[in-house]
């Protein structure tokens, strides 16, 4: 699938931006069918309070974001609150749905397991592809959060590293409502950072370079919709704020090679019962 230029720049940059590799009317089909969960998503169950913030990281010490690697489960905007009072109808609150929804939902199930991105999978290297993790993120208008700036391997950690993530981009990804940033060749620094469970029932990070990245090299990755982009595991990236009144819908996916190791104090794990899948089967 991907011209040896195309392997040259995933080599050189860590990151690989492919337009039209999903038909917008695709991306649309999935919009749609995650405003139908949404509709039958009850915001007020208990325990789903739950606030996805990477600045402040308050996620990781709910359960309901610690189990819900083998669920679908919602997070909330910081902004979607006024005095701990949820004071947006939940369309305009979530932050993202996760974390595998590519395993238990039919529409989402389809769409990552596309031939297309199997190939694309193959040619980035992969011998035995696991699909892991799976997000529907929202970045809602005005009150979307910041992503901060990682690296995917460093909360799916996996020996020797392989994890890639693939990025949809659902609806056109602009500097204004936040696409995503990426320093290229960034993916040759070692890893700074390792998020795991730290066995007491929380989550801890192992720093092994405290030293930020340099954020300053970063260039933005916008993109209309029907892109998708291919992440090096290593690679430093991030979102800003969304400051427009425009959303930015976008599918993740990560995969990682069922020939590594994944450790089991990594904080996304799954039960027995819901055994890795590749993209057959
Ligand atoms: O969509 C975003 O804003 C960030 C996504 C991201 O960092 C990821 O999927 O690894």
């Amino acid at each position: 699938m991907l011209s040896s230029e195309q392997h040259q720049r995933w080599e050189r940059d860590g990151f690989l931006v492919l337009e039209d590799f999903v038909p917008t009317s695709r991306c649309r089909e999935l919009s749609e069918h995650v405003n139908e969960l949404l509709a039958t998503i009850d915001p007020t169950t208990e325990g789903a309070l739950s606030i996805f913030s990477t600045t402040e990281q308050s996620h990781a010490r709910d359960d309901w974001f610690l189990e819900s690697g083998d669920k679908i489960r919602w997070f909330f905007e910081q902004g979607a609150f006024e005095q701990g009072q949820l004071v947006r109808e939940l369309p305009a609150a979530v932050n993202k749905l996760g974390h595998a929804m590519h395993d238990l939902d039919p529409v989402f199930s389809a769409f990552s397991r596309t031939p297309e991105l199997a190939e694309l999978a193959t040619d980035l290297g992969f011998v035995d592809p696991k699909l892991l993790q799976s997000m529907y993120i929202f970045k809602q208008p005005t009150i979307g959060g910041e992503v901060i700036c990682h690296t995917d391997h460093t909360f799916l950690w996996t020996e020797p590293q392989s994890v890639v993530g693939f990025w949809f981009a659902l609806e056109d990804a602009t500097v204004d409502n936040g696409c995503l940033w990426a320093i290229p060749g960034g993916h040759r620094t070692p890893v700074k950072r390792r998020f795991r469970l730290d066995g007491q029932g929380g989550t801890t990070d192992d720093f092994f370079d405290e030293t930020p990245y340099p954020e300053a090299d970063g260039v933005p990755l916008e993109v209309p919709a029907g892109t998708l982009i291919a992440l090096h595991g290593t690679l430093p990236h991030w979102s800003a704020p969304n400051t427009s009144t425009q959303s930015r819908h976008a599918y993740t996916l990560h995969v990682i090679d069922g020939r590594a190791q994944y450790l089991d104090d990594n904080w996304l794990q799954r039960g027995d019962d819901h055994p890795l899948r590749g993209f057959v089967g």
